[in-house]
């Protein structure tokens, strides 16, 4: 890939229905045949309670580093499309149970402020669920705001994370 049109993005994956571990190994697969972009790393599997409302399955996460042509939106929309492949129902309420979840986490340094798409992902500095598979496959990354992820990680207990085998 020429690298004056490469660009580094992060995907924070989650699954909480319907064999998680299954769902986000097809996701992987989905990634790296993704048009213009090509896989780099994957974080273990992590095991964890559901954050938010209500009782729910047990969620598995992971994040994956890719390399990638497509603009943000479009990775976004690509995204999109591997959840519905996976059987994602959208509807208006969130944070429900879902077979797969694909958040934009990171696009190199950018910081996205549109009706559809915000990047950092707004909610990923909170998450242990996010910053410690992070932490695993970049552990020198920093954020768009300057903090290191090792900063951001010390406020984050990581009880509760239960790494597994794919
Ligand atoms: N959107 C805007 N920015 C982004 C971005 N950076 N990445 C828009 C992905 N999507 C982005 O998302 C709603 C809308 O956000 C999309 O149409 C997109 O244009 P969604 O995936 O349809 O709905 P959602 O996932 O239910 O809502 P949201 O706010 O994205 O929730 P999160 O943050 O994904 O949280 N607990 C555990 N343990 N593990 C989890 O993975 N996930 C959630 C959902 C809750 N609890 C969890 C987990
Ligand atoms: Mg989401």
């Amino acid at each position: 890939m020429n690298p004056a049109l490469r660009h580094q993005a992060f995907i924070g994956l989650g699954s909480n229905q319907h064999r998680p571990r299954l769902q986000l190994q097809r996701a992987i697969r989905a990634l790296d045949r993704l048009p213009g972009t090509s896989l780099c790393k994957v974080s273990s599997l992590y095991r964890n309670q559901a954050v938010g409302p209500g009782a729910q399955p047990a969620y598995l996460n992971a994040v994956a580093a890719l390399e990638t042509r497509l603009p943000p939106i479009r990775l976004l929309q690509a995204l999109h499309a591997i959840e519905r492949q996976q059987g994602r129902l959208r509807t208006l309420q969130r944070w429900i149970p879902r077979t797969l979840d694909l958040d934009l986490l990171l696009y190199d340094q950018r910081q996205v402020r549109s009706a559809r798409l915000t990047v950092p992902h707004p909610e990923m500095a909170k998450r242990n669920f996010v910053i410690y598979p992070l932490a695993e496959i970049a552990p020198d990354l920093v954020l768009p705001d300057g903090r290191s992820l090792e900063e951001v990680g010390l406020s984050l207990p990581g009880s509760g994370l239960h790494t597994i085998s794919y």
